[in-house]
């Protein structure tokens, strides 16, 4: 679970819970950059990204790194994954991480950003998410 964690947070698939554009460079995202992301993924602009909304943001994400668009993430598209991290996401086992292996791991961030369970997740709540990893 901690690897999980980790594989979401600071390496590829998206650095943290939302953050997805620097993945590569394994660089902590700023506050500016979570902001960034955080607006981009709440698509009906009212201040919370909700569970809908998170997901539609995970599915371009996942899209960006699938380079040959299979509908498939290999080691080789996320070259800055650790196979242990990698392996932790592909519950399957067959080398490749689906869409629904890929939401399943991610979405368990968004419950746990959620601090006060209201089913949306807001900045401040993303921000002390980020701050505790
Ligand atoms: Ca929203
Ligand atoms: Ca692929
Ligand atoms: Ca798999």
């Amino acid at each position: 679970m901690k690897a999980t964690k980790r594989l979401f947070c600071a390496a590829a698939l998206a650095l943290s819970a939302l953050y997805g554009a620097s993945v590569l460079a394994a660089d902590p995202p700023t506050e500016a950059e979570l902001r960034a992301a955080f607006d981009k993924a709440d698509v009906n602009s009212d201040g919370h990204v909700d569970v809908d909304e998170f997901v539609g943001y995970f599915v371009t994400l996942f899209g960006t790194y699938d380079t040959n668009n299979d509908g498939f993430l290999t080691p080789e598209e996320l070259p800055d994954v650790s196979q242990e991290e990698f392996n932790d996401v592909d519950r399957n086992g067959d080398g490749k991480i689906s869409l629904g292996e890929g939401i399943g791991a991610r979405i368990v961030i968004f419950f746990d950003s959620d601090t006060d369970r209201n089913g949306v997740m807001t900045f401040e709540e993303l921000l002390a998410y980020e701050n505790s990893q």
